[in-house]
């Protein structure tokens, strides 16, 4: 039989993974075999998942978070939206998410049986007057962005906090920082739990947190929110399980631990500063040349390159992907350098 070989990351453009840190790789390795879902059995994973949580905390400024290594930011959102639903009393929930939303919150409206209202944008960020009309009574939970998906732009937080007040304090918020709360900390507009009052975030070690896949991580303000998620477990030591997966990864959460010892603060910052320089490289050249390009906030780049440029590109080997409204998605990971990205640049002249 012949062997797969994994993706190269060398021309990968538009991904949120990236190639791990060497730390995260070794610490995956050690602990493939152990589930931190029994933590009872396996002891030290479950000491490391605990570090991880609070290593998430020290990025978002939460003093005693709680949370755990979910399988990835999917899960982690479908549990938010869960705490909201079983922590309200209504019998009609809905959820208010801005358009820019990742897919996967229609998946918890799905499973979980929640409305989903979807309010406008306007420049990429949500519209608070929007999402405030959408807001009534059964609201269980309402969602900001930091970091979208298409074009790494970052909701007005502690505003949408003030509506949620303002339209109904019972309800949950919610902030989806899996792709960007590894930025955040460095970004000079920023805010966290220490800035407003957020319930619950989504931050995932698997994609800008250099940890390999399945790490991604919710984060709550109490654990009194993750209690709303208890489920019994009569066979198993520990007697309750919040997880939405029962066996997890403990290679997850060792390369999790191992990448934020090796990494947080300065390791991340660095990223984070040559990132940005990237993004503005990319931004002036492609703006030089003459294509529509969305200004980048956090490091991510989406220009209009027209469908036939994108096309040759992926046949030239480039790994791009396209956004709803069809521009070409720039990722700024780790593994995305500045050669990199002098090649698509080139690789795109000649096709001028
Ligand atoms: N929230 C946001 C803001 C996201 O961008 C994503 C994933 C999720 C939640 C869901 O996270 P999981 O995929 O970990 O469950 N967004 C990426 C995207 O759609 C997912 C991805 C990652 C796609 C790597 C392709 C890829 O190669 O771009």
């Amino acid at each position: 039989m012949q062997r797969a070989t994994p993706q190269d990351f060398s021309r990968v453009l538009s991904s949120m993974c990236t190639e791990p840190h060497p730390d995260a790789r070794a610490a995956a390795e050690r602990f493939l075999a152990t589930n931190p879902g029994d933590p009872g059995t396996y002891e030290s994973v479950a000491a490391l998942e605990r570090e991880v949580v609070a290593g998430l905390g020290d990025l978002a400024s939460l003093d005693d978070a709680a949370g755990y290594v979910t399988s990835g930011g999917t899960e982690a959102n479908i549990q938010a939206v869960r705490i909201g639903r079983n922590r309200a009393a209504t019998r009609d929930p809905n959820f208010v998410v801005p358009d820019s939303a990742h897919f996967s919150f229609r998946k918890a409206a799905d499973v979980l049986g929640v409305e989903m209202r979807v309010a406008p944008t306007e420049d990429g960020v949500a519209d608070l007057d929007g999402v405030a009309e959408l807001i009534d009574d059964d609201t269980v939970a309402v969602v900001g962005v930091a970091g979208t998906t298409e074009y790494g732009r970052v909701d007005p937080v502690p505003a949408l906090v003030d509506v949620v007040e303002d339209e109904n304090p019972g309800a949950l918020v919610h902030v989806d920082a899996a792709w960007g709360g590894f930025a955040l900390p460095f970004a000079d507009y920023a805010w966290d739990f220490a800035d407003a009052d957020i319930d619950t975030m989504t931050i995932d070690p698997h994609k800008m947190g250099q940890a390999v896949v399945p790490a991604g991580g919710l984060l709550a303000r109490g654990p009194e929110l993750l209690d709303e998620l208890s489920i019994d477990t009569p066979y198993l030591e520990s007697t309750s399980q919040v997880t939405l997966t029962g066996t997890r990864s403990g290679a997850g959460v060792a390369s999790a631990a191992a990448a934020l010892d090796a990494l947080w603060p300065d390791g991340y910052r660095a990223q984070y500063e040559t990132a940005t320089a990237n993004a503005e490289w990319l931004f002036d050249r492609l703006t030089d040349m003459g294509y529509p390009v969305v200004e980048p906030t956090l490091p991510l780049v989406s220009a209009d390159l027209g469908t036939e440029r994108i096309e040759a590109l992926r046949e030239a080997g480039w790994r791009l992907s396209r956004t709803e409204a069809g521009e070409a998605r720039f990722v700024m990971q780790p593994h995305v350098t500045r050669e990199t990205l002098r090649s698509v640049v080139a690789d795109l002249r000649r096709l001028e």
